[in-house]
């Protein structure tokens, strides 16, 4: 066992669309543990702090905005290999080639040309996860 925490969010797309409880259904039935949810309406700071690795890049400042555009549900997640295994359950970033099955290829429309709508967020590694749940749940 390995047990581990990671930082999901479901991003504004994902709340306006009425889709948390669908998603909360999907991380429930595989096992993983809610420590932790709000609903969160983060600041340019936070998204600035979350997506620091990105700065600079052409999608960094839509996305930023996008962000912002209203509440994401935050969520503190515990279980085995849970930071892997959420990434699987999301699908891979552009939800138009993410897997049928996934969050993304089951509920992500097309990213149009600006704002990268794929409905969550995952940590990526364990510094990340540390990282993030700080800046979510300080
Ligand atoms: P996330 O961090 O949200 O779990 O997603 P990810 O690891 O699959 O993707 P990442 O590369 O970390 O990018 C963070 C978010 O930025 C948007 N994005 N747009 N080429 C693009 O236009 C592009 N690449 C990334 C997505 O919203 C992605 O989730
Ligand atoms: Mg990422």
């Amino acid at each position: 066992m390995s047990t581990e925490e990671t930082l999901v969010l479901v991003k504004p797309d994902g709340v306006a669309r009425g889709l948390t409880g669908a998603i909360l259904a999907r991380i429930e039935a595989k096992g993983y543990a809610l420590v932790d949810i709000r609903l969160v309406e983060p600041d340019r700071e936070r998204l600035e702090r979350h997506y620091e690795e990105h700065a600079g890049k052409p999608f960094y400042e839509p996305l930023v905005e996008f962000m912002m555009s209203g509440p994401s549900v935050a969520i503190r997640l515990a279980g085995n290999r849970v930071i892997e295994g959420f990434r699987s359950l999301a699908g891979t970033t552009d939800p138009t080639s993410a897997a049928p099955g996934t969050i993304r290829g089951d509920f992500g429309r097309d990213w149009g040309l600006k704002v990268q709508q794929n409905l969550v967020h995952g940590s990526d590694s364990t510094e990340s996860a540390t990282r993030e749940l700080g800046i979510w749940f300080n």
